[in-house]
């Protein structure tokens, strides 16, 4: 896949920072298999380009960052639609957000929710816009990421507060995520691009083969969370097909609240 053959993303580099921008904000940003395959093909692109120093990753709009996986192609074809390989490539997203070598900056301009909450939790950094949304909703549509989402989370905010993002799938605005250390900063959405611009400039004065050597310091303590992910994995692959997990999704869809009462 070229870049010049994008059409969920948007990548674009200028003077050392890579932009890579989910456009659907139809859908709330939320990712469908080929915007997952057009993630993994914009960050191999910023990873192997010498111009390229920081990575920032946002949404299209003023409403959502990501919402996760798109829950009306699920429900019109059971799965997220073709890709190029024949697999959704979900855990090699995660996993070259955090293998590339160069720092990766969340700007979370919106809503960042279910699958899209783990993107911006992967980065090395998140900044948010002051009227951003986080929060997991995995066990109200039928989902679950219990890898990078659970571990990882427990590692960013504290056992406690993970526990209560996902057995409870409340949100949490901006401020009480910069409380909990879950982001960086917070910033008006009218700062939200020169702030990612200023800290990506920081960081580019510094020396790559030191940020490089860090970044994949700081990911080795929590290597052992990918293997968790990998059965959570399996695991999810056999749930998303039970009635339990269509429950959840047909009551997204119908805009309901879910009956998981029978399920018990
Ligand atoms: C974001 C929320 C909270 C916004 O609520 P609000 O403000 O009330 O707006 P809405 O009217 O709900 O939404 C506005 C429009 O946007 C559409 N929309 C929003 N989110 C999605 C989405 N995820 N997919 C498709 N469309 C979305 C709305 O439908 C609405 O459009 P209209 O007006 O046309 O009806 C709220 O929208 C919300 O809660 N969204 C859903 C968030 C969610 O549950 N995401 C999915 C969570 N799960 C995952 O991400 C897991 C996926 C995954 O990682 C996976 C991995 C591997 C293998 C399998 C899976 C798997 O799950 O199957």
């Amino acid at each position: 896949m070229e870049i010049s053959d994008f059409t969920d993303i948007s990548y674009e580099v200028d003077n050392g920072l890579a932009w890579i921008v989910i456009e659907r904000p139809e859908r709330y940003n939320a990712f469908r298999a080929r915007t997952i395959d057009e993630l993994i093909r914009a960050f191999k692109a910023a990873w192997a380009d010498p111009a390229v120093g920081v990575v920032a990753l946002t949404g299209a709009g003023e409403k959502a960052f990501c919402t996760g996986g798109d829950q009306k192609q699920r429900a019109e074809t059971g799965d997220y639609g073709p890709t190029e390989t024949g697999l959704f490539e979900v855990e090699t997203l995660h996993r070259v957000i955090r293998d590339i070598p160069k720092p990766v900056i969340a700007a979370v301009n919106g809503y960042s929710i279910g699958g899209g909450h783990v993107l911006h939790m992967l980065c090395d950094i998140t900044i948010a816009a002051d009227h951003a949304r986080f929060g997991q909703t995995g066990p109200k549509v039928g989902s679950f990421d219990a890898g990078f989402g659970t571990a990882y989370m427990a590692r960013v905010i504290g056992e406690k507060r993970a526990r209560e993002v996902w057995m409870f799938c409340r949100q949490y605005d901006a401020a009480t995520a910069l409380e909990w250390g879950l982001v960086n900063a917070v910033v008006p959405m009218a700062e939200l691009r020169s702030t990612v611009r200023a800290w990506a400039d920081e960081s580019l004065a510094l020396s790559p083969t030191a940020l490089k050597v860090i970044k994949h310091s700081f990911n080795a303590a929590s290597e052992s969370d990918a293997g968790i992910g990998s059965v959570a994995f399996d695991a999810l692959d056999l749930f998303v097909e039970s009635p339990e997990a269509m429950e959840g999704n047909q009551a997204f869809n119908e805009k309901r609240p879910p009956d998981f009462g029978r399920f018990r």
